[in-house]
C-alpha cells in the first residue's frame, strides 16, 4: 500500500490514524507520508520517495537513522534476550555516563519516555519540598502529563489545546503559567507564592512553540528565585540534553537545576527517557524514599544498548561544533532568500536548534510566537515536502541537523529553502 492508502486504513484503528498527533499533518494540511525505513538522515517512504529528514525523529537521530554502532549494541544485546525485570549491568554504564555527562546529575533513575521524566520529575520535587504548586512557561511542552497539560506547547499547541480536555480543574489549579522570559511576572509570582511553590520546570531553550532563547539572565533569574524560596529548579532537557552539548542546556548556559529530565538521544532510537538531579532528592524514591515511581521496562537492555552506543558516539565524535555549522549554514541561507523576498521572517538559533517564524517580531515568548503565520509556514512545508526536504509538520516544533547531513544534503536543502521561500 502507498501512504494514503495506508492512512486511510489507519485511520480506522488509530485516531486520526496516528500513534502521536503531529504525525498526522493537522498543522500544515494534506496527510502524511507512510515511512518504510530511515537511513542516515535520509527517510525512504511507503511512495518510493526519499526525503532528507530535518526531524530525526524529533530528536533522537543526532547521528543520523540505523546507525551501524547503534544497530549492532541492539543485535548483541538481542542475543540475551529483551527485557529481564532485573537489575543489569547496563543500566549501572548508562547511569554512569548520565552522571559523568550531565552537570545537575549527581544520581539518575531510568523511564520508558520522557513524559514519564517529566512527570516523575514534579512528583518528586512535590515530595520533597512538601508544597503542592508547580510553575510551567507558557507554550513549554513536557509531555502529557496531566499537570503539565497547561497552556502546553507541540501538538497541543497546534492543535490549539493548549489546556488539553481530562485534566480537573482542581488539579490544574496547582500549575502557575509565567510568560517565558518575563522577568518581573515571575519575581511577583514568587513574592505572593514563593513558599507554596515545589518547582518550576521549564525547557531551557522551549522548543515546542518554535524556538525561544532565553533573554541573557533570564535563567539565572529563575534560579536565584528557586534557591532563594526553596523550590527545586527542574530543567526539562529531553529535548536539549546531549543535544546542544554534551552537558546539554546547563552547559550551554551555565546554569544548574536540581533535577533534570532526558529522553530522546539517550535511547538511541529506542523508547526511553531518565531524570537526574542532587542525591539527597533522587534519595526520595522508592525504594529508599516515600515517592513512588515505577516501570515495567525500565532500564530495558535493548534501549540501554542504543543509549549507551549513542553515548559512546557522543563522547567519542563530540559533534556539537559541526552540528552548530550545518544549523549556520541552512539559517544563513533561509534568511538571505527571504530577504531577497520581502518576507518577514525569524530563524532563531541556538547552538545547532533553529525553527522557522513567518513574523515580523522578534520571537521572545508563545504569545508572540501565536502571531506567526501558519499560513506562509504550511506553505514553506509544503513546497519543501514537494521538492524532497522534510521539516516538522508544525509551525510549533524545531528543526534538528545530524551528523549524518552530508555537504551534498545541506547544499541540496539549502536550495529548496531558498526555492519554497522565493515561492511564497
Ligand atoms: P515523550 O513522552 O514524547 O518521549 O517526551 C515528551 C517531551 C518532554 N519534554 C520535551 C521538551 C519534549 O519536546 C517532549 C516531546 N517532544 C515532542 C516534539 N516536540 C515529541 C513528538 C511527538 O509528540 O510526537
Amino acid at each position: 500500500m502507498n501512504s494514503s492508502e495506508l492512512f486511510s486504513e489507519s485511520k480506522k484503528y488509530m485516531p486520526g490514524g496516528v500513534n502521536s498527533p503531529v504525525r498526522a499533518f493537522g498543522g500544515v494540511g494534506g496527510e502524511p507520508f507512510f515511512t518504510a525505513r530511515a537511513d542516515g538522515c535520509e527517510l525512504a517512504t511507503c511512495d518510493g520517495r526519499r526525503l532528507i529528514d530535518m526531524v530525526c525523529s524529533w530528536g533522537p537521530a543526532i547521528f543520523g537513522h540505523n546507525h551501524p554502532a547503534i544497530r549492532s549494541a541492539v543485535a548483541a544485546a538481542l542475543e540475551n534476550g529483551t527485557s529481564f525485570g532485573t537489575p543489569s549491568e547496563a543500566e549501572l554504564e548508562m547511569a554512569k555516563m548520565i552522571t559523568e555527562m550531565v552537570p545537575c546529575a549527581q544520581m539518575v533513575r531510568m523511564t520508558n519516555s520522557g513524559t514519564e521524566a517529566t512527570m516523575s520529575c514534579v512528583r518528586l520535587a512535590r515530595g520533597f519540598t512538601g508544597r503542592d504548586k508547580i510553575v510551567k512557561f507558557e507554550g513549554c511542552y513536557h509531555g502529557h502529563v496531566d499537570s503539565l497539560l497547561v497552556r502546553a506547547g507541540s501538538g497541543a499547541l497546534t492543535f490549539g489545546n493548549p489546556d488539553s480536555a481530562g485534566v480537573p480543574e482542581d488539579l490544574a489549579k496547582l500549575t502557575c503559567v509565567l510568560d517565558f522570559n518575563d522577568f518581573d511576572a515571575a519575581e511577583k509570582l514568587f513574592e505572593r507564592e514563593g513558599g507554596n511553590i515545589a518547582c518550576v520546570i521549564m525547557e531551557p531553550y522551549p522548543a515546542n512553540v518554535g524556538l525561544i532563547l532565553p533573554k541573557p539572565g533570564f535563567l539565572e533569574h529563575v534560579r536565584r528565585l528557586c534557591a532563594r524560596h526553596g523550590a527545586l529548579l527542574i530543567f526539562d532537557e529531553v529535548i536539549t540534553g546531549f543535544r546542544m552539548a554534551k552537558g546539554g542546556a546547563q552547559e550551554y548556559s551555565g546554569v544548574t537545576p536540581d533535577l533534570c529530565a532526558l529522553g530522546k538521544i539517550i535511547g538511541g532510537g529506542l523508547p526511553v527517557g531518565a531524570f537526574c538531579g542532587r542525591a539527597e532528592i533522587m534519595q526520595k524514591l522508592a525504594p529508599l524514599g516515600p515517592v513512588y515511581q515505577a516501570g515495567t521496562l525500565s532500564g530495558n537492555p535493548l534501549a540501554m544498548a542504543a543509549g549507551i552506543a549513542a553515548l559512546k558516539l557522543i563522547r567519542e565524535l563530540n559533534p556539537y561544533a559541526e552540528l552548530e555549522e550545518k544549523a549556520k549554514f541552512l539559517v544563513a541561507a533561509a534568511d538571505g532568500a527571504a530577504r531577497r523576498k520581502g518576507v518577514d521572517l525569524q530563524i532563531p538559533r541556538a547552538a545547532s536548534l533553529f525553527s522557522f517564524f513567518f513574523n515580523s517580531e522578534e520571537v521572545s515568548n508563545c504569545k508572540i510566537a501565536m502571531k506567526s503565520s501558519r499560513e506562509l509556514y504550511a506553505k514553506f512545508f509544503r513546497s519543501c515536502l514537494d521538492a524532497g526536504l522534510y521539516f516538522a509538520p508544525s509551525p510549533f516544533e524545531i528543526c534538528f541537523v545530524s551528523a549524518a547531513h552530508t555537504r551534498e544534503h545541506l547544499e541540496r536543502a539549502a536550495e529548496i529553502i531558498s526555492k519554497s521561500i522565493a515561492s511564497l
